[in-house]
């Protein structure tokens, strides 16, 4: 809810933020968003300030989980919530209520540091609100990671889904096993910290992504003896799923993976994991001794078994570390393991049969949110497979219509995902995200009868400025401009 009068509230030299403890990450963060474009060293004290952050678990329950208030008067600016997550995106609205100057990375003079008299009275609907990037298909620098995790930031989204393996090539340094990332662009081990802490500093968890028991050939081509057949293998260098995937009859192939998982762990304080689990195919299986003889001894029927005794494998080994195992939709064939998590992509069915079975879901269908399609048919479009459109985009509701209440209530939220098949360049992946990103954090974010395509195109003509002023390139939708 959101009431406004004319009245503007200045922000000047005299500014201070009053926060609930020294070094609260929310006031960090709005001082450092202040300090550049206005070139003002904004000073964080804990207690009173002229723009007040206040953290009041006492009334948890009227904000709700993420929720917050954010009042500007003339006497001043306050934000309280009954958590820190609802200070970052009381302190991510006050940014959008700011001249969008203050996206600037050098200071700006001569601009009203001013927003209008405001009360906001805001929570989220769902608690995953996910952004995914595929940094296999194409490797992104941590710059523009960084980059685009401020742009999920700002529109209050709280996960980065980081697609770090596959085919293509694996992207995360692994101490133990270096040849992963000899050859070809990777993260270090520091730079994947590094970006862990600058999203956790914008209230973002960051969900890795291990691929297994498929999409593996950069694995073997480091690592043959992984695989089930002869090597020697390549990374993929055209587009699909490859035969050539984990023998998980082969015991070093299962403990290579439990190392990596050490390591993962070590890096990602993420209470989810993702294990992938998609597009796995079994001509290798069927016809290796060692997957066929684990198929006999563990008494699996066949080997759609033998994907799901691999999914429940890790989803173990997570669980004894306290953490939460998150596949896509294909975990669900041959058996879904006990503590899965399922995203949903081919579709909301995967989503709706986990749900049924008493599994939480997170809805990432490739009919309405895979940025990664086409705006609209035609051979010029950027994007490639299929097409979904801003609108189609903005038009899916997470909580389908053939689920019953508590069904719905394992609906965590709902993520779009970016695969990087089709561009190679930041520019290239950002016209691909946004707008169509801003139309899924507003899935994420807003209650479904508040959701209004004309009243969304409306507001992001206007965001579209701010995005000018970051640098960020979008699409130029006609459905926004015509
Ligand atoms: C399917 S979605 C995939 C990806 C591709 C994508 C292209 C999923 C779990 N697997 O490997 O990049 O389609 O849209």
């Amino acid at each position: 809810m959101v009431a406004s009068t004319s009245a503007l509230v200045h922000l000047d030299t005299d500014t201070t933020i009053g926060a609930p403890e020294a070094e609260h990450p929310a006031a960090a963060l709005l001082a450092d968003c202040l300090r550049g474009p206005t070139g003002w060293e904004v000073p964080v004290q804990v207690g009173a300030g002229s723009i007040q952050l206040r953290r009041d678990g006492s009334r948890s329950q009227d904000f709700g989980a993420e929720g917050y208030e954010l009042d500007a008067t003339p006497d001043g600016i306050g934000i309280v919530a009954g958590d820190d997550a609802g200070l970052f995106w009381g302190v991510q609205s006050l940014r959008q209520l700011l001249p969008v100057a203050i996206e600037a990375r050098t200071t700006v003079t001569g601009v009203d540091w001013a927003i209008p008299t405001v009360h906001i009275e805001d929570h989220p609907r769902f608690c995953w609100r996910g952004g995914h990037l595929d940094v296999s298909r194409h490797f992104f620098a941590v710059d523009f990671i960084k980059g685009f995790i401020d742009l999920l930031a700002l529109h209050k989204q709280n996960v980065f889904h980081w697609h770090l393996t596959d085919d293509h090539g694996w992207r995360l340094q692994i101490e133990q096993y270096p040849e992963l990332t000899h050859r070809g662009a990777s993260y270090t081990q520091a730079e994947a910290r590094s970006v862990v802490a600058y999203a956790a500093a914008r209230g973002i968890t960051v969900v890795p992504e291990i691929e297994l028991p498929g999409h593996a050939l950069a694995v073997l081509a480091a690592y043959p003896e992984f695989a089930c057949a002869e090597g020697p293998f390549h990374p993929a260098t055209e587009w699909g799923v490859f035969d050539d995937v984990f023998c998980v009859g082969n015991d070093a192939t299962l403990a290579f993976l439990r190392h990596v998982f050490d390591e993962v762990l070590e890096i990602f304080p993420s209470r989810f994991i993702h294990v992938g689990g998609d597009e796995c195919p079994k001509t290798r299986w069927a016809q290796c001794p060692k997957c066929q003889a684990r198929m006999q001894q563990q008494g699996l029927a066949n080997e759609e078994a033998l994907q799901s005794w691999t999914i429940r494998l890790f989803d173990q080994y997570l669980a004894q570390r306290g953490r939460r195992l998150v596949g896509w939709d294909e975990i669900l064939e041959g058996g879904l393991a006990p503590g899965a998590t399922v995203m949903s992509w081919r579709g909301v069915e995967g989503g709706l049969e986990a749900a049924r079975a008493g599994h939480d879901v997170v809805m990432t269908p490739q009919t309405h949110v895979y940025l990664d399609r086409k705006h609209y048919e035609g051979d010029h479009e950027p994007g490639r497979l299929s097409v979904s459109s801003l609108e189609n985009c903005y038009s899916f509701d997470p909580t389908i219509a053939a689920m019953t209440v508590s069904e719905a209530q394992h609906v965590l939220g709902v993520q779009a995902n970016v695969w990087s098949e089709g561009f190679d360049t930041p520019a290239g992946a950002e016209v691909m995200i946004w707008p169509r990103m801003s139309a899924v954090a507003e899935i994420g974010w807003t209650a479904q009868a508040d959701r209004n395509f004309a009243d969304f195109v409306g507001r992001f003509r206007h965001f579209a400025q701010r995005l000018d002023a970051m640098g960020v390139a979008y699409y130029r939708d006609r459905a926004i401009w015509g």
